[in-house]
C-alpha cells in the first residue's frame, strides 16, 4: 500500500487563485494508476490558502465575519477535490472521496482525531480513499485548518504504507531556501538533523507551515513508513520511485 500527497504547489499555481493544473494532475494520475488501490491526500493550494489567510481561519473563530470565509474555503477545496476525483475515476482509479470535515476534529490548530474506519472499509473493498486539507471544527478555538500534512501523519501511522510520498514543486528538502544560490538538496535527512533543514521558500499565502511544517510531518512519519519528498512537476519521477528506482528527492529516516 502506498500513501501519496499531491501537494497544493503541484496541483495548483499557488500565486493565482483557483488555478488548477489539470495537465499535471492527469499525468500524475497516469503514474499512480499501476499502483492503485492506494491512499491519496491532496493539498488545497490556491483553492484554500487564499481565503483561509484573508479570513484568518487558521487562528480560529473570532468573529462572525469569518463564517463567510469558512464556507468559501469549504466550497473551494471541494471544487478542487471534485476535479481530482473526476480525473482519477476517468483514468481507471476507483477513488472515493472522504472529506475530513466529516471525520476529523482539530484541537488548537492540530489534528486531534481522525475516524479511520471509513478509510479501512474503503481500502478493504479495493477502492482508493482520497482526502484533503480542509477547514474543520476545533475543540479549543472553534474552527481551524486541517492540513493535508496532518492527515498524512495520521494515515501513515494507521496504515504503515510501504512508501509515503510528498509531491512538491521542488526536488526535495534543501539546506536553505532553494531560491538562494548555493542551496543544496539533502538526499537523506535523519530525524535528529532535521531541525536545521527545511528552510521554506513557499511562505507565499501558505497558512499551514510551508516546507518546515512538511519536514516536521515527515519526521513523525519516518518510524512507520519509508518517507520521501520528490518533485511532482518532473514527469516520471513519481512512477520511478514507486517502481523502486533511485530518484532525485529527499528521504527522511528515523
Ligand atoms: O494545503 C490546507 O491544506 P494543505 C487546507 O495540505 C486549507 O496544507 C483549507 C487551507
Amino acid at each position: 500500500m502506498y500513501l501519496v500527497k499531491l501537494g497544493g504547489s503541484v496541483i495548483t499555481d499557488k500565486a493565482r487563485p483557483l488555478s488548477f493544473r489539470e495537465d499535471v494532475v492527469r499525468r500524475l494520475v497516469s503514474e499512480l494508476k499501476p499502483f492503485s488501490p492506494l491512499i491519496i491526500v491532496h493539498g488545497a493550494g490556491s483553492f484554500g490558502h487564499v481565503y483561509a489567510k484573508e479570513y484568518g481561519l487558521a487562528d480560529g473563530f473570532k468573529s462572525s465575519e469569518q463564517l463567510e470565509g469558512f464556507a468559501r474555503v469549504q466550497r473551494d477545496v471541494r471544487d478542487l477535490n471534485m476535479r481530482i476525483m473526476n480525473i482519477l475515476i476517468e483514468n481507471g482509479i476507483n477513488a472515493v472521496s472522504l472529506p475530513p470535515f466529516a471525520s476529523c476534529e482539530n484541537s488548537d490548530g492540530r489534528l486531534k482525531s481522525l475516524d479511520t474506519a471509513p478509510f479501512h472499509r474503503t481500502v478493504d473493498m479495493g477502492l482508493s480513499p482520497v482526502t484533503f486539507g480542509d477547514a474543520v471544527f476545533d475543540d479549543k478555538i472553534g474552527f481551524s485548518i486541517c492540513s493535508g500534512d496532518y492527515l498524512m501523519e495520521a494515515l501513515a501511522e494507521e496504515f504503515r504504507p510501504e512508501k509515503t510520498i510528498f509531491l512538491s514543486d521542488v526536488d526535495g528538502i534543501y539546506d536553505r531556501n532553494p531560491a538562494e544560490t548555493g542551496a543544496e538538496l539533502l538526499p537523506v535527512i535523519s530525524s535528529s538533523d532535521s531541525v536545521s533543514a527545511g528552510k521554506s521558500r513557499d511562505g507565499v499565502s501558505d497558512v499551514t507551515g510551508g516546507m518546515a511544517g512538511k519536514l516536521a510531518s515527515m519526521v513523525k512519519i519516518a518510524p512507520f513508513s519509508e518517507v520521501w519528498m520528490i518533485n511532482g512537476l518532473v514527469p516520471g519521477r513519481l512512477a520511478n520511485l514507486l517502481n523502486g528506482e533511485t530518484v532525485i528527492g529527499s528521504k527522511v529516516i528515523p
